[in-house]
């Protein structure tokens, strides 16, 4: 309780231009609180031990927090304490949309989740007519209507706040979303912060038969096995088509069932294997989510280490690990002990690439040169010494 009465005094000293709001998370003693704003990019409360920050209209906040405040990536702040709110804050947010959620389904009745359903709520101020905008393959910070984005419908105030993309899945291509007020909020464009739209997305990663090295590129609401995968991989067959987590943790798409004993979820940033018997249909796996804005630290111990790149982009290994010289370079090594490396699972050859990491300005070097790619894994051997490397990965494009 005085956890949350201090939440809501920061929230009042600050003269915070907008509110927070209480909704039961669904487990007993626990409960979630959003922020929204009315302004502004970003907002970190600290203070008290507690240091908040979030995104706007998102409800999210930075990766953990001390003080029995934790977050689950999209699904906002918990609270854990056991406190109960007390009543609610009024909320009066002028963003209008808020919370757009994406998720895999069978929208068009053919019995097939080859589909997705986007839904989204209003702010106080109610139901109001709402554009959808897509962009496709590549996300595009540019917001000039018709240049990458599309406009796609409208969907008139007060309909039900679903917008369905049949077909969209498995299609090998990749589909990004934003809701947005119609019209859009005075003087923002539909890809400003101030609509509290966030983008949403479906990524499509590819596996075929052997060894497959992936990563969940988007936030989920739930990172089950049987939701970020769900009926994905070969159906109706034994054995069934395995997952490995970084332990090396096995998970089973068994006669259309998972067999997780082991009771693995997908987390982001790490990576993971996906094997297919051979003879098996290669296909792509439809990855349904909120695109990640926040900076995610990839925490490298000395060893080997399964990660993934869980954003929307690709990025060069040069320029998304920080620059350095000799051995205060944090990802160089040391001389004595050798340079950090890195592989990459090579498909046709079922092999690895790798690559070191030479001093800079060479940076990473091999005889095959790869990036950091999206929706893949990877493993990152890291030396004894200097020890673990915090790596921060920026997944904005
Ligand atoms: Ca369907
Ligand atoms: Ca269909």
């Amino acid at each position: 309780m005085r956890k949350i009465l201090f939440i809501c005094s920061l929230l009042i000293l600050w003269g915070f231009p907008a509110s927070a709001e209480w909704l039961s998370d669904g487990t007993p003693g626990g409960y979630r609180l959003w922020l929204v704003r009315t302004c502004g990019s970003a907002v970190a409360l600290s203070g008290g031990g507690y240091t908040l920050q979030d995104m706007k209209g998102q409800g999210y906040a930075g990766d953990k927090m001390a003080g029995g405040l934790y977050v689950l990536g999209p699904g906002g702040i918990w609270v854990l304490t056991g406190a109960t709110p007390e009543g609610g804050v009024t909320t009066a947010d002028t963003g209008r949309i808020r919370n757009t959620t994406i998720v895999r389904a069978d929208t068009d009745g053919d019995g097939t989740v080859d589909d997705v359903q986007i839904t989204w709520a209003f702010d106080d101020r109610g139901s109001c007519h709402v554009d959808i905008w897509r962009c496709d393959d590549n996300y595009s910070t540019n917001p000039a209507p018709g240049v990458d984005w599309k406009f796609i419908t409208v969907i008139p105030s007060g309909d039900p706040r679903i917008y369905n993309h049949t077909n969209s899945l498995r299609d090998g291509k990749n589909y990004f979303y934003r809701v947005v007020p119609s019209p859009l909020l005075f003087g923002t464009t539909l890809l400003d912060d101030t609509n509290n739209s966030r983008t949403v997305a479906k990524i499509d990663v590819w596996v075929g038969p052997g060894w497959n090295m992936i990563a969940c590129p988007l936030e989920q609401n739930s990172y089950a096995l049987a939701d970020t995968i769900g009926d994905q991989l070969t159906p109706r067959v034994e054995p069934g088509d395995e997952l490995y987590n970084p332990q090396m943790l096995k998970a089973s798409y068994s006669s259309s069932i998972w067999a997780n004993p082991s009771g693995i979820n997908l987390a982001l940033g790490e990576g993971y294997y996906v094997y297919m018997w051979t003879g098996r249909t290669e296909r792509y796996i439809s990855f349904a989510g909120v695109m990640p804005k926040v900076v995610r630290t990839l925490t490298i111990n000395p060893g080997y280490n399964l990660i993934g790149n869980s954003s929307i982009i690709d990025k060069s290994l040069d320029t998304s690990l920080p620059p350095g010289t000799g051995t205060a370079n944090a990802f160089q090594g040391s001389v004595s002990s050798g340079p950090d490396e890195i592989y990459k699972n090579d498909y046709p050859t079922q092999g690895q690439l790798k690559m070191t990491c030479s001093p800079m300005p060479t940076g990473w070097v091999g005889p095959s040169r790869f990036d950091f790619i999206k929706g893949e894994g990877f493993w990152y051997f890291r030396r004894t010494e200097p020890g673990i490397y915090n790596w921060q990965l920026d997944p904005n494009p």
